[in-house]
């Protein structure tokens, strides 16, 4: 593996991550439970000032005020759902006068109806400074060129970051997504360090830019990467650096709650994102009972923006699952940890009554060196049955569902027992040739497919 390590990645410890704002990121823990119990009292004053759902459930809790609220009985305060902000959409839940929002973002999602989320000057500056200190702890600083490769618009991936390197004094390249030959003529002429987008697409460049000659081997001027938007597995981490000789670093975030920015990975350690506590309070929860779970234990991340002003949000549930881990860091941040976002609540897949999330069998897949990074689980329905087929690249270039004694039937079989091993149910494996799983250019990979009849996903899956 050629992952860049902090010893031939040419900066000094000292260097490397000064924090964007060291007062905040390495506060000690207690002083910082102060400024979280005196901000929460400010945001449930707030909330009960702006009225609507949230200000009605608090009355309903018997809360007058944000003073009667101490940080430990967060868990017994109500909370608060997509559902809530579709049901206000478009303009709803402001606790500011529509005239102060001065952008809208948001996700597309997948039922036409996007998530809408209302920002004012504030909570630019705010998500702005979010921003920057996850460039700031991935390595980049004033001066640094960062080639954003997320996609612009309504998505707060490529605003966001845009600002945030704005905010740092680094120099933002707003490339956006798709349109990769061109992407990777400005890798080349522009020199860029870091290098921000969806893991599926850092995979994508890191093809196309070895296709054009241009890999690590041959001088590739990016150090690290903050990649997000959607969920990926230390195995598609390793996948990552060997393609690019990069630190890859993840990103977490969500429009309801400011965007990307609410939580990274540090490149001095790299093992698990930094939550900005400070500004968005974090809990886990037993995603079925709503109750706390133990620190170490994953749990449906749930977060209350302390400072936002256009949309604040109290116990935001964000189907996300992910552990909090406390403690410092090597790198002298004292936030709380949380561990890479295994699923969601709504992601899980439900196999002759196993449940299973995508990131598991990502695992399992992307450890095998014999595959190629891409795969798409295709969850077949056809005729009242319910299998689950992986569909992936081998080194052959053979047909799908390789027969016995084909060239891919021991990797097949080797893999189709490792995920029955780790899953405890029978996955099919379907190799195909390189190409044959479609890719996501623009957006969020999709990486499960059902399939009720007709035409397969993947071409060639019988
Ligand atoms: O995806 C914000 C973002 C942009 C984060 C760029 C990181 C980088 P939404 O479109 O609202 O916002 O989607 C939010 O995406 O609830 C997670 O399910 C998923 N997600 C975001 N980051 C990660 C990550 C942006 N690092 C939803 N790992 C969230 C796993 C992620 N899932």
């Amino acid at each position: 593996m050629v992952a860049r390590g902090l010893d031939d990645s040419g900066l000094d410890d000292n260097a490397i991550a000064p924090m964007f704002e060291p007062e905040a990121e390495a506060m000690a823990p207690a002083e910082r439970e102060v400024l979280q119990q005196r901000r929460l009292a400010g945001l449930i004053d707030r909330l009960l000032a702006a009225g609507g759902p949230q200000a009605a459930r608090l009355t309903a809790a018997g809360v007058t005020a944000g003073r009667d609220v101490a940080a430990a009985d967060l868990a017994k305060l109500p909370a608060t759902t997509k559902q809530d902000l579709w049901d206000a959409y478009p303009f709803g839940l402001l606790a500011v006068p529509r005239e102060e929002v001065v952008a809208v973002h948001g996700s597309s999602g997948t039922g036409g109806r996007p998530t809408l989320v209302s920002y004012s000057r504030g909570d630019i500056a705010l998500w702005s400074r979010m921003c920057a200190r996850a460039l700031a702890a991935a390595g980049a600083r004033p001066g640094s060129i960062v080639h954003n490769a997320y996609g612009y618009g309504l998505f707060t991936g490529g605003l966001g970051i845009h600002q945030g390197a704005i905010e740092l004094g680094a120099t933002v390249v707003p490339v956006s997504g798709g349109m990769t030959a061109r992407q990777v003529t400005l890798i080349a002429d522009l020199r860029p360090d870091i290098l921000t987008c969806t893991p599926s697409y850092a995979i994508r460049l890191g093809e196309a830019l070895a296709d054009a000659g241009l890999g690590p081997e041959h001088g590739l001027s990016l150090k690290a990467g903050l990649f997000g938007a959607e969920p990926w597995t230390d195995q598609m981490r390793a996948r990552i650096s060997d393609l690019l000789g990069i630190r890859a670093l993840d990103i977490y975030g969500l429009s309801e709650v400011i965007g990307p920015g609410v939580a990274s990975e540090c490149v001095v350690a790299a093992d698990g994102l930094h939550v900005n506590e400070d500004h968005f309070l974090v809990e886990a929860l037993d995603p079925v009972t709503g109750e706390p779970v133990g620190e170490g234990t994953p749990g449906e991340l749930t977060f209350s923006t302390l400072t936002k002003q256009a949309l604040p949000l109290l116990r935001y549930r964000t189907g996300d699952i992910a552990a909090l881990r406390h403690g410092e860091c090597a790198c002298g941040r004292t936030l709380v940890k949380m561990s890479k976002v295994t699923g969601r609540k709504d992601d899980m897949l439900v196999i002759r009554g196993v449940n299973v999330y995508p990131s598991e069998i990502e695992r399992v897949l992307l450890a095998e060196p014999a595959l190629g990074p891409d795969y798409l689980l295709v969850v077949d329905e056809r005729d009242g049955r319910r299998e689950l087929i992986a569909c992936c690249e081998g080194p052959t270039g053979g047909p799908h569902a390789s027969p016995a004694g084909g060239p891919d039937y021991d990797l097949r079989a080797r893999l189709e027992r490792r995920l029955h091993d780790s899953l405890g149910v029978r996955v099919t494996v379907a190799i195909g040739p390189a190409g044959s799983v479609p890719r996501t250019e623009v957006g969020k990979a999709v990486r499960v497919r059902r399939w009720a009849g007709g035409e397969p996903p993947v071409a060639g899956l019988a």
